[in-house]
């Protein structure tokens, strides 16, 4: 986004975004996807036909915000290539990130609107006090520093550094990870962070700890633009031996997986998001043809979607894409009881029973809350705060055959088992740097 001047001596302009970012196009499509595939079915809210108008924030809280006081100060209603008539607004798909989503959501409570998130996964969320009307499809963090905890315990790695970037994700987790482990006999050897602004002096520093410290296994939570640079330095210094663990924001990280990168960050591990199966999307995002957007100057219209290498085609295993597809079938699936609630036995005032044609969106929330369907063999629901069941897949990064790096999945946490069963690891499956267990230091 274009920061607006904000200095007031003329009318602000409207937003103004640069670039394009294929991965949140695809997420944007799967949304169509499950939207024609419910309207399509028979079964599942016959005979009544879902809307929908897609906004984009640019991936910032302003732009989000904007987007989410234009529905609501516009006609209220949205319409739809795929509907008769413009209808009411009663939910709302997103917001991408979290930063955005609590802008978002605070501005849709007072409506009662509800909101399912694929992406913003910040613990902050699962606050009901403060996000009355917010859902999620995918796990909040909390699970994910538990899941790492229980992962150092499997493998009695109990000495270890911590490295984290400089934003709320990475505070947020370090805390997480440390709360986790007390009482765990896993210690923390040193806690260090990749400033902002990168700095190879400050780095340099952070690496030298690395390489001199008896911890032979960090965790890093950070996101890859940070990471990039600081692999970098990291690799210059020509260390090995180290064993790292990778959070969900860096696992599936396509930007590492080149053969430079194998002898360094080779047998890497972390929790990733669980993938899921949407059969129909990969032709579904094949159907995507410039010639129907004369105001795409960029393409020729004769590019062949398959070899263009982009984010946009790599749907091989989905993950936020998956979660975009449940967070529809979700509404799709809660519409659909609302539709077949039996009059006089309603959850409402006297008993009474919504009307699919005049839903209000607080009602569509009553029954988001209870929902629960399976799609792609897993279960799909949501708890009090709003979160659903939480599941990650163990992700593992191999020598692939041409000496880059595969993701290998080796193993689950899935959050539907027992307190202390989630973690299920395939021993046998994992490669892993060899490094001694350690038990923590006297003292
Ligand atoms: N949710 C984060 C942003 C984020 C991210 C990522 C960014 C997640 N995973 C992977 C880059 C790469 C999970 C949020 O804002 O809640």
């Amino acid at each position: 986004m274009e920061m607006p001047d904000l200095n007031c001596t003329y009318k602000p302009a409207p937003v103004q975004c640069n670039g394009f970012d294929p991965r949140a196009f695809r997420w944007a499509l799967t949304m169509r996807l499950a939207v024609e595939e419910i309207n399509n079915s028979k079964d599942l809210l016959p005979n009544h036909t879902l809307g929908y108008t897609i906004f984009d924030s640019c991936a910032y809280p302003l732009t989000g915000q904007r987007a989410a006081l234009a529905i609501l100060n516009g006609p209220g209603e949205v319409s739809s290539p795929l509907c008769a008539e413009a209808a009411p607004l009663i939910a709302v798909i997103g917001e991408s990130g979290s930063a955005q989503s609590i802008v978002v959501s605070r501005i849709l409570q007072p409506f009662r609107i509800p909101m399912i998130s694929y992406f913003s996964s910040c613990a902050c969320l699962s606050d009901r006090k403060e996000f009355p009307t917010f859902f999620r499809v995918i796990p909040s963090d909390d699970y994910q520093v538990k899941a790492i905890a229980q992962l150092l315990q499997h493998f009695n790695w109990t000495w270890v550094g911590v490295v984290r970037g400089d934003h709320a994700y990475g505070r947020f987790a370090l805390q997480g990870l440390l709360r986790e482990l007390t009482g765990t006999g896993v210690c923390v050897a040193y806690q260090e962070m990749i400033p902002l602004l990168y700095e190879r002096q400050r780095a340099l520093k952070i690496i030298n700890v690395m390489r001199t410290s008896s911890a032979r296994v960090v965790v890093v939570f950070s996101a890859e633009g940070e990471l990039t640079p600081f692999l970098s330095d990291y690799m210059e210094q020509n260390i090995t031996g180290i064993q790292w663990i990778a959070s969900e924001a860096w696992v599936t990280s396509s930007v590492f997986t080149g053969s430079e990168y194998y002898p360094f960050l080779g047998g890497t591990i972390g929790f990733g998001i669980r993938q899921g199966q949407i059969p129909a999307l990969r032709d579904y995002l094949m159907t995507v043809d410039p010639w129907h957007y004369p105001s795409m100057p960029l393409c020729t219209g004769h590019e062949i979607l398959k070899e263009q290498h982009s984010a946009y085609m790599n749907t091989s295993s989905p993950r936020i894409s998956y979660n975009v597809y449940k967070g529809v079938y979700a509404i799709a699936h809660s519409l659909h009881n609302l539709m077949h609630c039996e009059t006089g036995q309603g959850p409402f005032k006297n008993s009474s029973c919504a009307d699919i044609n005049n839903t209000y969106p607080w009602q569509l929330q009553h029954y988001l809350q209870d929902v629960s369907f399976t799609i792609s063999g897993e279960e799909v629901n949501f708890d009090e705060k709003g979160d659903s069941i939480p599941s990650y897949d163990l992700i593992n990064w191999q020598r692939g055959h041409e000496g880059n790096i595969e993701f290998i999945n080796v193993g689950l946490f899935d959050g539907a088992n027992e307190a202390g069963k989630e973690l299920l690891i395939q021993d046998t499956m994992i490669m892993l740097v060899s490094v001694c267990s350690d038990s923590c230091p006297p003292g």
